[in-house]
């Protein structure tokens, strides 16, 4: 069985973070371990409190798991300021195994998960992962990233990092579709899927970069593993269980039985 590592903040409400990447690689048959960046008190509402882990403690754990197993692929989510970004850099710089590294600065309820100070340290690492997976507002935070813009993401071509620019609301033959831009530096490729009018969307950039780590640990090129995870998303919102009185979580179970992959 393929080993997958999340390096990532908890959630205690089990939609992001953590729980969802969990979730996520449980339905895609992957093994998943985790090292735990931050604690949340968080709920569908928002986030009520974050408690940072040191440096060491991370360091600690993400040995433990990688001294002991084969970890064929690791997704990266929220590491909310400069220390453990510089002490996560220090790490992934020597590794050689798939990187899906997901900027994360905001979550849908539109709590602050980064640090002020902390976005060009986190800029630093981007050319240590495999590809980045932004949402349009870290694009435009992080690149200065706007819709039609694509010079703004060659900008950070010295490496041969990927992006991946999740948009979610574009209008094309008169319905509403979510756009994903896949840029490798010379071309763009896009990915569309039908557009889910719905409150429950929290957690989906967490799944969706789980997601991709997961296949491309089951050894599926970059544009496929962008494929199913977008199916993925796609049948875990329609299938979300509406819990909560704020931004609701998806449904990881129903989406991995859609697509679970042997
Ligand atoms: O989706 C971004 C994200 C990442 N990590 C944690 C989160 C969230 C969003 O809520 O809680 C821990």
């Amino acid at each position: 069985m393929k080993v997958v590592l999340t390096i990532a903040g908890s959630d205690s409400s089990g939609g992001a973070g953590i729980q969802a990447d969990l979730k996520t690689f449980e339905a895609f048959g992957v093994f998943g371990t985790s090292a735990i960046t931050v604690l949340t008190a968080q709920n569908t509402m928002g986030v009520q409190g974050i408690y940072p882990v040191s440096s060491e403690f991370i360091n600690k754990q993400i040995e433990s798991v990688m001294s002991d197993f084969e970890v064929s692929a690791i997704k990266i989510g929220m590491l909310f300021n400069k220390e453990i970004i510089q002490s996560v850099g220090k790490i992934i710089k020597h590794l050689t195994i798939p990187i899906v590294l997901d900027p994360v600065c905001i979550s849908k309820a539109g709590s602050k998960l980064l640090e002020d100070d902390a976005i060009e340290e986190l800029q630093k690492i981007f050319c240590y992962a495999t590809v980045l997976t932004p949402n349009q507002y870290e694009a435009k935070e992080l690149f200065g990233y706007q819709y039609g813009d694509d010079k703004s993401v060659q900008n950070i071509y010295e490496c041969p990092t990927k992006v991946i620019i999740k948009t979610h609301k574009i209008l094309m033959d008169k319905t509403y579709k979510s756009v994903d831009m896949l840029f490798d530096g010379k071309e763009k490729s896009t990915f569309v899927s039908d557009y889910v009018d719905s409150d429950a969307l929290h957690g989906t950039g967490c799944s969706y970069s789980s997601a991709i780590a997961a296949n491309l640990a089951l050894g599926k090129s970059l544009e496929e593993s962008i494929m199913i995870a977008k199916e993925f998303i796609y049948h875990a919102i329609t299938n979300a269980p509406h819990i909560g009185n704020g931004k609701g979580p998806i449904n990881h179970k129903q989406g991995g039985q859609l697509c679970h992959i042997d």
